[in-house]
């Protein structure tokens, strides 16, 4: 973007949101040159924070600004250990308050500056570091004991909200195209459940997403703010704005800030879901009173119980493929066991007891094998048309997930069905799994809580929950869920064995008629 250029719909996938000139004001950011720890970058609210003008601070000694101990303490912390970010926070007194320093490092030309974030521990702190401790050690084991990847989420977000005191935390994952879902949530229980909802990954995009895949916390504490330049922003070396990707204090994109506003929200924080160092989804929380700030220690420790959640989920996610492919060696045995069955026509056999739809879960499922036509779970009430179509395919294994976009002439026939995976067998016999639209209709009626959706209804505001789930429905609309590989390749395996035993039935039909 062109500087001064205002953010809207169309440009703001290319807002560059890691240089944004500026912070949000609950608390201070310095850039200082080492090792003389002289201030080339304050931001303007050092004057109400600190009681100097910038002018006063720009050029002169850390010391001046923070007094002689703050000042002593960050330059022994600074010479004393490499990684600073793994050391926040620094615990000082600046001005009699006690103060959260944060420190990292950016590049300037061929050298480096010192960011010197400082955040007052304002108000009494609920979390001493031992209780923050304890919590946390509480919360790992509870996620370590859990049982499946919902009970998974759903404790995480439990713990994220009681340590953080959000109002509402959920967790959500984002699909193959960064569609994200609402998949848990721990909210008062006065508010209106987001859980299941879906939103499009325009809502999110793509520069916040790799942002966010280097900086793991983000705060937002008083969505109402006034952003507090950074003077001069520019560096020295290089002409470029500072880059603030690891800043604590950065200020956000302003289109979310607007989003955020529509949604009732008044203080919005998010934590990284990483797997393979690929963001996969975000552990967002809402507050909706008023600023909320859980201090640095506590989103340190809410980050920690984020990076539980990744790795456990990788090792569970692991753990479901085993067990859904034992599964699915052991469906399968049942199915060719019942298909041997020569007292019984063969479409009558893979959809009674043990069926089809346990091999590959689908609404609903038809055979036709030997003029025999059977199904299971719901199914149109004249399959004629599907199973003619089918019949008249080419490839042995059809697998389509948007019926009425790739056949609209068969969408037509069986309006219901909006997926398909079908197995072609000889002389027009087939197995057909079908799934309806993905889509839930999900009640966003009254709404008796977050009244600012209600009076963007009329307008045409693309920037609140509500629109933007309704474009994401828009853009699923007429899909059903995507078969997945291991469901294709179970349904393939099925497919090689049926011929096997289509093979033997006929041979015994033919020696029993002899
Ligand atoms: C950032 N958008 C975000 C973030 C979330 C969402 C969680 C991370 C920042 C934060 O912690 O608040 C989206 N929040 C959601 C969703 C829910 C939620 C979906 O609670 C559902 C319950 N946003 C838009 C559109 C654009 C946009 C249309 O809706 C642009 C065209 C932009 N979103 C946008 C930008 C950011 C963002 C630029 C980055 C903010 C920043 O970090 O500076």
């Amino acid at each position: 973007l062109a500087p001064g250029e205002p953010v809207d719909l169309d440009n703001c996938a290319r807002e560059p949101i890691h240089v944004p000139g500026s912070i949000q004001p609950r608390g201070v950011f310095l850039a200082v040159t080492e090792p003389d720890l002289v201030v080339r970058h304050a931001s303007q609210n050092v004057l109400e924070l600190l009681g100097h003008p910038v002018d006063d601070v720009l050029g002169h000694p850390l010391e001046r600004v923070l007094g002689e101990d703050a000042a002593g303490a960050i330059s022994h912390h600074v010479r004393t250990w490499g990684n600073l970010r793994a050391r926040n926070p620094l615990l000082v007194t600046v001005g009699g308050a006690e103060t959260d320093v944060v420190l990292h490092r950016i590049l300037s030309g061929d050298s480096t500056l010192l960011v010197v974030e400082l955040e007052t521990a304002s108000g009494p702190r609920p979390f001493s570091f031992p209780n923050t401790y304890q919590a946390v050690r509480g919360a790992v084991e509870k996620i370590n004991r859990a049982q499946d990847l919902a009970e998974l989420y759903e404790i995480t977000a439990r713990e994220v909200r009681t340590l953080t005191g959000f109002d509402r935390v959920m967790i959500y994952r984002f699909d193959e195209e960064y569609n994200g879902e609402v998949v848990a949530e721990a909210k008062r229980p006065d508010l209106n459940p987001f859980l299941g909802l879906h939103y499009p990954a325009s809502d999110i995009p793509p520069q916040a997403r790799a942002l966010y895949e280097k900086n793991w916390v983000r705060l937002i504490s008083d969505v109402g703010y006034t952003p507090s330049r950074i003077v001069p922003g520019l560096d020295e070396s290089t002409g470029l704005p500072l880059d603030l990707t690891h800043s604590i204090l950065r200020s956000v994109s302003p289109i979310h800030l607007e989003y955020l506003g529509n949604m009732g929200v008044a203080a919005s924080m998010s934590l990284s879901l990483l797997r393979d160092g690929r963001l996969w989804g975000l552990i967002a929380c809402h507050h909706y009173s008023g600023p909320h700030v859980p201090p640095f220690g506590v989103r340190a420790a809410a980050e920690f119980l984020g990076s539980s959640l990744s790795l456990r989920l990788v090792a569970r996610v692991e753990e479901d493929e085993l067990e859904a492919r034992i599964r699915a060696t052991r469906t399968l045995a049942a199915l060719l066991a019942a298909s041997r069955d020569q007292d019984r026509a063969l479409a009558s056999a893979l959809v009674t007891g043990v069926s089809v739809l346990d091999l590959v879960p689908a609404q609903g499922a038809v055979v036709s094998s030997d003029g025999v036509v059977d199904s299971v779970g719901r199914v149109p009430a004249d399959p004629t048309a599907l199973l003619a179509w089918v019949a008249e395919q080419d490839a042995e294994v059809v697998v389509r997930d948007a019926l009425a976009e790739q056949e609209p002439a068969l969408a037509a026939a069986v309006p219901e069905v909006a997926g398909l995976l079908a197995l072609r067998l000889p002389e027009g016999q087939s197995v057909v799994w079908l799934r309806h639209e993905a889509v839930r209709n999900v009640d966003w009626g009254g709404d008796p809580h977050n009244k600012a959706i209600a009076t963007q209804e009329g307008d045409d505001v693309r920037l609140s929950p509500r629109k933007s789930f309704a474009l994401w429905r828009e853009t699923v609309r007429g899909r059903s869920e995507a078969w997945t590989e291991p469901q294709v390749r179970s349904a393939e395996e099925l497919r090689a064995r049926l011929l096997e035993v289509l093979l033997e039935r006929s041979r015994l039909q033919v020696r029993a008629a002899e």
